[in-house]
């Protein structure tokens, strides 16, 4: 028994007894995770206190990466993937007659985040410490993550997310590094000590932030990054009006309302938009954050911020943390003394933004009163530097009023709203979209006027994940054929990746490719059977479409084919048909009604067509419920065909589609997002193109009239007609009306019709070529040895050199 190994295992069998107080001799798999989690959290402990020693003394530019969401998923896999223990922990799972895989799995998902946008923040916080940058992530403690979805009569049903309810071993409380937050109150003027006008808050309503902070391991390197995230609670000072009036009770209760802020993280969701709560968890993060780095600043260098902005930079992840804009100007300004000049100078000098979206009515804006109530002084400060913005304006393009209205600050109206996107981008020295398409599309539309103005700020980054965890982890069968193959260097650094591209031609390769998919296809079907009670049968092609449901990502253009598929087989029409299993899952936001129909048309059509025995052979069709970062890890390995359908110029890049061809997916998608980026690097011939391109879509709404393309081609006539004529919903007549009134709306958004028989077409290329089983291995192949730019260590490589300017330490 190796040194390593005997220590571990005393370490969890302490941790056991000590730690968790189990001494019961049968087996409880989560008692033993949590032993084997706080044990394997202590060996990163050392580490990171190094790293945190190195980057307090570093003279590097420090990152700070703020975000409402970091959707982290399970810990102990990666940890223990990181640290290079996989074999002593398995060896211990063994020991206590487990495998290692049902431990990981006793783990609940962190689920603090919505989809694409958190989960993108967890693969950067993964590549900074793989790379050694000098990255801290900031964030939100949420007591609730991300709801839990279950399906009730085919309908989304949402339970509450406790994720907490039996600890959290990788965190660590650190009450010493608390904050106090300030809501409400006024402004006031005062002339300080040394004679300068200053302005000061009063009656305000304190909250405190107390940090927990997580460890993130680089990949076998020493590093371990940290990620704070706070929690609130109430200050110890007791309201002492309440408290003399005789409310003890209700002094000490307040704290419950103070504790509200941090309870549950917000579902995408525009019925949510406007919700008082949601701001302030905006900018009780914001404003913990930024103490907490200026309180570490003047410790070394007391009121001098000449170097701030050389030393410090803030990546602000969308809009929902853009109170860091005003908030920093406060704190310099109030709190340090700093003129407003000098503020300026330095808040405009470190404040990256970087924007997830293009459609225009998801851009976060705020009522103007309800800002100015929270946050009085803040609304002051966006005032001035609204006021100072417009004058620049005005110099640049005399006269232009219709120019300075469309850019203003302040959107003017009935409830004046602030333009949160636009305050990010005035207050910030970059502005990067997440695609290519997506930053062109942000520069011509939505932020052309402010590209005009400052077109040096605009800058792409292409999105990224992490092959850690999307490769080395979720596909252990490809992990062992890579490394076999080309070496274990592209686990590091995927651009090695590319060195399978001769393998393609290897026809004992490729037997050896596709005994792994097989075997991971076997993984996913039972996963399915699980869940959904629904046998997926691994010799199918297995065709999977998920990500959160939204009309712009065309789920429903998923089911019209699935129907097409119906029909074609109900009157015998097979040729060319492959078979094949239709996976579809995803959360709709709970007050996002079509999003929520869309689930149950999928649940109904899948119904018809599994019940169905004519079709048992060609065609099965399952929502699966409660989609996750851990379901997509047993998905994407067993995928045979990504769908990415998005309206084209909607999706801002997509980040599943990367997952899907790490794991040696082929494509059938639009030319949005990162879709394009992954066409040229597979090479146009191995992914399956469809539908309008962006400019193709803004021509086609001009003259749209679904009701002629579905006249006039039978096959889509016939969709249409199941569709409407109740087909799906016998015992619940009208329930799909809306979205087949939808379809066939001339001003449809999605232009879901326009799309669909070039999308018949492109699937039976795909059924072709899936029949030709060397032909698609060598597809797949060439996919993953095309993947390697959509690592998100190339990603934050990109974020460092171009945006941060900060370097690796060593
Ligand atoms: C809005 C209002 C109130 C509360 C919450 C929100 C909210 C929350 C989350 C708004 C948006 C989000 C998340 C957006 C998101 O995930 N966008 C995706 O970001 C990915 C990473 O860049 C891209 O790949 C996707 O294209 C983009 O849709």
């Amino acid at each position: 028994m190796s040194l390593t190994l005997s220590t571990l295992q005393h370490e969890v069998l302490r941790h056991l007894n000590y730690t968790l107080g189990h001494h019961q001799a049968e087996l409880d798999k989560t008692y033993v995770y949590r032993a084997l989690a706080i044990a394997v959290r202590d060996r990163l402990i050392n580490d990171w206190v190094d790293t945190r020693k190195k980057f307090d003394a570093t003279e590097d530019r420090k990152v700070y990466y703020l975000s409402l969401e970091f959707l982290i998923g399970r810990s102990l896999s990666n940890a223990v993937l990181n640290l290079g223990i996989d074999d002593e922990a398995a060896s211990v799972a063994h020991e206590y007659g487990v495998k290692f895989e049902e431990l990981a799995e006793e783990e609940l998902d962190a689920g603090l985040g919505n989809g694409g946008l958190g989960r993108l923040a967890a693969c950067f916080l993964d590549s900074c410490a793989n790379l050694k940058l000098p990255v801290v992530g900031y964030g939100i403690r949420y007591e609730y993550g991300m709801f839990h979805q279950h399906i009730e009569d085919g309908r989304q049903v949402e339970d509450p997310d406790h994720w907490l309810r039996d600890g959290n071993p990788w965190e660590i409380e650190r009450p010493e590094n608390s904050r106090t937050i300030r809501f409400y109150g006024n402004t006031t003027q005062k002339i300080s000590a040394t004679g300068e006008l200053r302005t000061a808050l009063t009656d305000t309503h304190d909250v405190m932030a107390i940090p927990y902070d997580m460890p993130i391991p680089g990949y076998k390197n020493g590093t371990v990054n940290t990620l704070r995230l706070w929690k609130a609670t109430a200050t110890d000072v007791f309201d002492l009006d309440e408290f003399n009036s005789g409310s003890y009770t209700e002094a000490v209760a307040s704290k419950n309302s103070a504790e509200q802020i941090t309870m549950v993280l917000y579902p995408n969701d525009a019925s949510e938009n406007g919700k008082e709560l949601r701001l302030k968890q905006q900018y009780f993060l914001v404003s913990a954050s930024l103490q907490d780095v200026l309180e570490g600043w003047t410790k070394n260098h007391g009121s001098d911020f000449t170097g701030f902005a050389k030393a410090n930079c803030f990546q602000l992840n969308d809009t929902h943390p853009a109170c860091a804009v005003p908030e920093l100007m406060r704190l310099l300004m109030d709190d340090y003394g700093q003129s407003w000049e000098e503020a300026w100078k330095i808040t405009s000098s470190c404040m990256a933004y970087t924007n997830h979206t293009l459609l225009p009515e998801a851009l976060e804006r705020w009522s103007v009163a309800l800002y100015g109530r929270l946050l009085p002084r803040l609304l002051e400060i966006i005032y001035e530097i609204n006021r100072r913005f417009l004058a620049l304006v005005a110099e640049r393009y005399p006269g232009n009023v219709e120019l300075q209205r469309r850019v203003s600050l302040v959107e003017e109206g009935h409830e004046p709203q602030l333009r949160m996107a636009y305050l990010s981008i005035v207050g910030s020295f970059s502005v990067n979209g997440v695609a290519q398409l997506h930053t062109d599309l942000l520069k011509e539309g939505l932020f052309s006027d402010f590209h005009a103005l400052w077109p040096e700020k605009f800058n792409n980054k292409t999105n990224g994940v992490t092959p850690r965890r999307w490769l080395s982890h979720c596909n252990p069968g490809l992990r062992d054929l890579l490394d076999q193959t080309i070496g274990d260097e592209w686990k590091r650094d995927l651009s090695h990746i590319e060195k399978l591209k001769p393998h393609a031609e290897d026809t004992d390769f490729l037997r050896r490719w596709i005994d792994v998919k097989q075997a991971n296809k076997r993984v996913l079907s039972e996963y399915v059977l699980e869940t959904t009670g629904v046998v997926f049968d691994p010799a199918f092609m297995f065709d999977v479409q998920v990500k959160r449901i939204h009309e712009y990502k065309r789920q429903l253009l998923n089911v019209l084919h699935c129907i097409h598929l119906y029909n074609r087989i109900k009157v015998g029409d097979t040729a060319g048909m492959v078979p094949r299993c239709v996976l579809i899952g995803g959360k709709a936001a709970p007050g996002y009604h079509v999003a929520k129909l869309i689930v149950k048309l999928i649940g109904n059509v899948s119904d018809t067509i599994n019940k169905d025995p004519d079709t048992a052979d060609w065609l099965k069709l399952v929502f699966l419920p409660n989609y996750r970062v851990s379901a997509m890890e047993v998905i994407c390995p067993g995928t045979d065909l990504s769908e990415q359908l998005s309206t084209a110029g909607k999706e801002a890049s997509g980040t599943g589609n990367m997952k899907f061809m790490m794991n040696g997916a082929l494509t059938i998608g639009t030319l949005d997002g990162a879709n394009i980026e992954i066409r040229d690097k597979a090479g146009p011939e191995n992914f399956f193109l469809f539908g309008l391109d962006a400019s193709e879509v803004v021509d086609a709404r001009k003259a749209y009239c679904p009701n002629d393309i579905i006249a006039s081609d039978p096959e889509i006539a016939h969709v249409m007609e199941r569709l409407e004529g109740g087909w799906f919903n016998r015992n619940e007549p009208g329930i799909f009306d809306m979205l087949t009134a939808g379809l066939r709306d001339p001003y449809d958004q999605w232009l879901t019709i326009a799309d669909f028989r070039s999308f018949i077409d492109a699937q039976a290329q795909v059924a072709a070529e899936y029949q030709e089983q060397a032909l698609w291995s060598k597809k797949s192949v060439l996919n993953v040895a095309g993947s390697g730019h959509f690592s998100s260590d190339r990603t934050i490589g990109q974020y460092a050199d171009e945006i941060w300017k900060t370097r690796r330490q060593s």
